[in-house]
């Protein structure tokens, strides 16, 4: 369960009921400078070392430009129920996706129990209702427990406070740090405080306090539990030990205006808001019926050769879910674990990390209609710029902005220590930037554009002005990296670190097109937009290798690991554009020949990593190898509950959301300066329909298909435009009409047609195939 700031996992016990809780900004620390204040003057040795081909020596530099590993986020607590419940029958637990409510059901004796769950973004509130139905028959106890430093409270007879704070310091678990968490309890600590309170009510039986902090409820019919949380978190920039706000005055003034609304109410206004985003989107692949199976059990059934494309469309609509459910206006963006972390040290410390894995928590944000849950990275971008600035020009002595791989609450930007594999890539700003361009390609916002995205775009163009060197002609990056990928030099040693990767220039070369491109659309800047241009053209351009690949580097090194689960060099085929098949065939045959090198070696083994592989056969046209693929990550990286997993069994949420818009990308894809309907349709997806994707240029596209080919398609157009829309091949429109029944004209070029249309106007065109 979640709204973006609350977080709670529920267990579903009989006799012990657990939702472990979090709450989006309770991270260890507080702000601090991570920039290495020597980095800079190692920059010069470091260039000419790669330059030299001496790449295992330029490893060891480019530690010496590293900073220190950044804080993690931190589990809330635990709220506990205990029930004396025995000899349980019916028992079903489940998760609705078209309300975000859970609930657990089951016959203890002759009375049956439910509770029902779910976390309003509308009241702020997580509830838990439960209910008997026969009279009298609740009894629990209710507590609030934390790992952390805290302490419990019973209040009033029907309320539970607890109040704690996190360490000053957690390292990661994968780390062999001597300070594994540290706290300091001072009352002037330097660290952050929260606050968690439980309101009771009931209609009837009674609630009373306990001395261990515990509330029990005895005799009821049912009980509405209502819970919120907050945090002395001001801002990345804002130290949480400083002008502490009243954090229990706000609680408990929050929860005396929440509880004295009625169940029901609270329950629709939070369904009602919850499904203004979910119900957008509707998508069935295909013929089988309904399935109302465990997931559990579907899972087993798919892994033992099943058929069950109803489970895909469930993974789908459950991605885009968990966005909601993670990430609204005004919270954190989503996390390495969306908001859902139990340990004081998490893997990866639950961060932001931004060599993949946060983007592509939000490649289904646009796409799947969920333009609004894109809004925490667009403040995370704008956070990060800040710092970024201190860090381009601490490092790299740059302008502009720039960020690495590891963030955290406090937005560090500087390089983390570790491997330079991972750590020393000035990327992420560039990165970051494409969602900002994205997010104006598919809504036109250009107020946008202009006051939030071009400037950020233009301060990440600004650093590579400055960071790019010139060597043999070319303009390239130096130092440079390809997440996370180890070469084979020369001399048969293993290095990372070299000069102009392909990921590096793909990303540089998009972002100066979509400055350039903004600039053009906001009529300004034109001088820097020329500038732009002459570097562009001068950008080292991807090469293919000896294999036929796509070279990973600007060298044709070997892999060390050719089966890595980073498709890094693949960027430009998905989440960019610049490999198409029809503007550059010849990359775009080397882009496939290096997806099917790296799987002929292993690759895909993460569930985020098979999420790539999705995305980028659906780009490649392959509906069957997409679907296939889309089967090894059920298989293999799914867990019980559909979470995603990172081996070993580590819950990591980015493989939920990327294979979410990777299925999307399957049925409609819109970049490169047109949309095309079913570029990667499977076999087995025969009949089917989707509604309410979007594309590029303000449309909502529906699709019905049948026998394998488009039968109908609506197009909903929130701007004015012009669409070259690309049709399953051999296909015409037999007619196009508006809403009003008014017929629309066509013209056709080529292999597609060309169309305009007006802003809130529906149309629908009938499709026939030619034999
Ligand atoms: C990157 C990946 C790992 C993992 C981590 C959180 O370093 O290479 O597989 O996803 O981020």
């Amino acid at each position: 369960m979640g709204n973006g700031h609350l977080g709670a996992m529920i267990y579903g016990g009989i006799k012990e009921e657990v939702l472990q809780l979090n709450e989006d900004t309770l991270w260890a620390g507080e702000p601090y400078d991570s920039n290495n204040y020597e980095a800079a003057q190692h920059l010069a040795e470091l260039r000419e070392l790669v330059f030299a081909r001496k790449y295992v020596e330029a490893d060891k530099v480019a530690r010496h430009m590293q900073g220190p590993r950044n804080q993690p986020y931190e589990p809330l607590g635990n709220l506990r129920l205990t029930f004396q419940h025995q000899d349980v029958t019916n028992y079903r637990r489940q998760l609705d996706l078209r309300t975000a409510r859970a609930e657990v059901r089951y016959r203890s004796g002759d009375t049956t129990f439910t509770r029902t769950i779910f976390c309003s973004a509308i009241d702020h509130v997580l509830v838990i209702h439960l209910e008997s139905d026969q009279p009298g028959a609740l009894s629990c106890t209710v507590s609030l427990d934390s790992e952390l430093h805290a302490s419990s409270e019973a209040q009033d007879s029907n309320r539970i406070t607890l109040h704690g704070r996190c360490p000053r310091h957690a390292s990661v678990p994968e780390g062999s740090s001597n300070r594994p968490i540290e706290y300091d309890d001072q009352p002037d600590g330097k660290n952050m405080r929260f606050e968690a309170q439980l309101h009771v009510t009931l209609n009837d039986g009674q609630c009373d306090t306990n001395a261990d902090g515990s509330l029990t409820i005895r005799n009821a019919t049912a009980a509405t539990l209502l819970l919120t949380a907050a945090t002395s978190f001001r801002g990345f920039d804002q130290s949480p030990s400083e002008q502490i706000p009243d954090l229990a005055g706000q609680c408990s003034t929050h929860l005396d205006v929440v509880a004295s609304k009625d169940y029901k109410s609270i329950l629709n206004a939070h369904v009602e808001d919850y499904q203004r985003l979910f119900a957008r989107v509707e998508l069935d692949p295909g013929d089988d019926p309904h399935n109302d199976q465990a997931t559990d059990e579907r899972l087993e059934a798919v892994r033992a050769g099943g058929h069950d494309e109803q489970l895909i469309s469930l993974y789908f609509q459950y991605g885009r879910y968990l966005l909601i459910a993670s990430s609204r206006p005004g919270t954190q963006p989503a996390n390495l674990q969306g908001i859902w972390n139990d340990r004081i040290q998490p893997p990866w410390n639950s961060n932001w990390t931004t060599n993949i894995n946060t983007e592509m928590n939000y490649w289904l944000a646009e796409t799947c209609n969920l333009s609004e849950c894109h809004e925490p990275l667009f403040s995370f971008v704008e956070d990060l710029s800040v710092n970024g600035a201190k860090t381009a020009r601490v490092h790299y002595n740059c302008q502009g902005w720039t960020a690495h791989h590891n963030v955290d609450l406090w937005r560090m930007t500087s390089p983390a220590n570790g491997s330079p594999k991972w750590a020393n890539w000035p990327l992420a700003g560039a990165w970051l930037c494409q969602h900002l361009w994205e997010h104006y390609a598919f809504t036109g916002d250009r107020d946008f554009l202009e006051y939030r995205a071009y400037p950020l775009m233009k301060g990440a163009a600004q650093f590579f002005l400055d960071f790019l060197v010139e060597h043999n002609g070319w303009l390239l990056t130096n130092p440079s990296t390809s997440p996370e990928n180890v070469f084979i030099t020369e001399d048969g040693k293993e290095a990372t670190v070299s000069a102009g990767t392909t990921m590096d220039m793909t990303i540089i070369g998009e972002l100066f097109t979509n400055c350039i491109q903004a600039s053009q659309i906001l009529a300004t800047d034109s001088d820097f937009a020329s500038v732009l241009e002459s570097q562009r053209t001068r950008l080292l351009p991807p090469r293919i290798g000896k294999h036929g690949q796509l070279q990973e580097w600007s060298e044709d090194f070997d892999e060390q690991e050719p089966g890595h689960r980073h498709m890094s060099h693949l960027y430009g085929l998905y989440p960019g554009e610049s490999i198409t098949a029809r503007q550059t065939p010849e990359l775009f045959q080397a882009a496939r020949r290096s997806l099917e090198r790296r799987l002929e070696h292993g690759g895909g083994y993460t569930g985020w990593s098979r999420a790539w592989v999705i995305a980028l056969w659906a780009r490649i046209g392959e509906g069957d190898l997409a679907r296939e693929n889309m089967l090894q990550l059920l298989n293999i990286s799914t867990s019980a509950n559909l979470f995603d997993l990172h081996p070993p069994l580590i819950f990591q949420i980015d493989g939920n959301f990327g294979a979410t818009a990777a299925i999307a990308e399957m049925l409609l894809q819109s970049h490169a300066n047109e949309i095309a309907i079913l570029p990667a349709l499977p076999s087995a997806w025969s009949h089917g329909s989707v509604r309410g994707l979007r594309a590029r240029g303000g449309l909502e596209v529906d699709i019905v298909w049948h026998n394998g080919q488009a039968q109908s398609i609506t197009l909903h157009a929130h701007a004015d435009g012009q669409h070259r829309l690309r049709l399953p091949a051999n296909q015409q429109p037999t007619e196009i009409r508006d809403q009003h029944g008014h017929g629309l004209s066509w013209q056709t070029k080529q292999d597609h047609i060309i169309l305009t249309v007006q802003n809130g106007t529906r149309y629908t065109l009938q499709l026939a195939t030619q034999h």
